[in-house]
């Protein structure tokens, strides 16, 4: 067993993403031969929603003079070969009937679908299989798919901009311009790789946000899902999230509120007295199968997320421009959210500094 094609076959899977999901991002690589003189006799990945699987990838890309090598092969394959009938046929059944040798993985499925039926399926045929390979990558590779079956709810990345005096926005919640212009290009490709993308009512009211990925137009680019918290229905109907370019939810509590018709809009009730907001919206978002959802602002909402620990990772903005330090006009500023979790990383954007977090349960 070699690592360096697991690695090889991680770094195939990561080309599906913002292509793929709700799916999984997977790769795999066909490896001919005894350790020491091994060769890659075919790659592949998942590169569309849809569409066919790694392992059917790999296996076609084999040339046809060398398809006799899969008996004396190893497929590495980030993820259990799926065993179940979706858009696609099971991933096992091809592996069995293309005899190969041995298949090794990083993870096992947690698709209800498959969940250890794929690696059941192989070795009933007589495949050696092994799991747990480079396992710790393959989870934080599609920590959103994982998160989903396994905790019910969207993977969930907190985002915001501060200013070097830690501010979000200007007096009474007026846009400032914070971050700069690669920061932002940047955030648009983050939008292109999320399901969805939400901010709370005075970010929708005072920003007037169309939140799409103008700055990151590529060509299968999908501008996620819009969400806006609206408790009371209070938004004014011509802001530019009601447009109707990009399927938009919000979510509200007004029980006697009437839902304006509209085309690409869902509004989606929580009752007041079913328990934790949040926490049913998340629930809400899992039954639509979103798998992650990155929240955009403003403080408060960002803060409920925190102080609710429902989030997974935080990516924070900060510029070198000074709001003011909260004096004088610059009394009634909004002071941006208080970081916390396990520092991952730091680094330059431009001019701004870019460091990001992640949440471990527990800390
Ligand atoms: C694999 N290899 O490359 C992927 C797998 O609707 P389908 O047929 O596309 O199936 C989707 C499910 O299959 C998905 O939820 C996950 O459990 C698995 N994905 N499995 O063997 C792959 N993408
Ligand atoms: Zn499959």
């Amino acid at each position: 067993m070699n690592e360096i094609f697991m690695l090889r076959a991680l770094e195939l899977a990561m080309l599906g993403r913002g292509h793929v999901s709700p799916n999984p991002m997977v790769g795999c690589v066909l490896v001919y031969g005894e350790e020491g003189r091994q060769r890659i006799i075919g790659e592949g990945w998942h590169q569309r929603y849809g569409e066919t699987h790694a392992e059917r990838n790999a296996i076609l890309s084999v040339r046809p003079e060398d398809t006799y090598l899969l008996p004396e092969s190893t497929a590495y394959v980030t993820l259990e070969p799926c065993s179940h009938y979706g858009k696609q046929p099971p991933c096992a059944d091809l592996l069995m009937e293309k005899k190969i040798g041995r298949v090794v993985c990083c993870n096992d499925d947690p698709n209800p679908l498959v969940a250890g039926q794929g690696f059941a399926k192989l070795r009933a045929a007589g495949i050696a299989v092994e799991t747990g390979i480079l396992a710790e990558k393959g989870r934080e590779l599609n920590a959103r798919f994982f998160t989903f079956f396994e905790r019910k709810r969207p993977y969930i990345l907190l985002k915001w901009a501060e200013t070097a005096d830690g501010f979000i926005a200007g007096e009474h919640g007026r846009q400032i311009k914070i971050s700069g212009d690669l920061s932002n290009r940047l955030v648009h490709r983050w939008r292109s790789e999320e399901d969805a993308i939400m901010v709370g009512t005075n970010t929708a009211r005072l920003d007037n946000p169309r939140l799409n990925i103008r700055l990151w137009p590529t060509p299968a680019g999908k501008n996620p899902t819009r969400i806006v918290i609206d408790n009371q229905l209070v938004l004014d109907q011509t802001i530019s999230l009601f447009d109707g370019s990009q399927p938009t939810i919000v979510y509200h509590q007004n029980q006697a509120g009437k839902l304006p018709e509209r085309d690409n809009v869902i509004y989606s009730f929580i009752s007041p007295d079913a328990g934790p907001f949040l926490t049913h919206l998340v629930q809400d978002l899992h039954q639509r199968r979103i798998q992650s959802v990155l929240v955009e602002g403003g403080t408060t909402l960002l803060n409920s997320f925190m102080e609710a620990d429902l989030w997974d990772e935080m990516r924070v903005f900060r510029s070198q421009t000074m709001l003011g330090e909260g004096r004088g006009r610059f009394a009634d500023a909004i002071k941006a959210p208080i970081v916390r979790g396990n520092l991952i990383s730091r680094q330059k954007v431009g001019e701004d500094e870019l460091t990001i977090y992640k949440n471990s349960p527990g800390d």
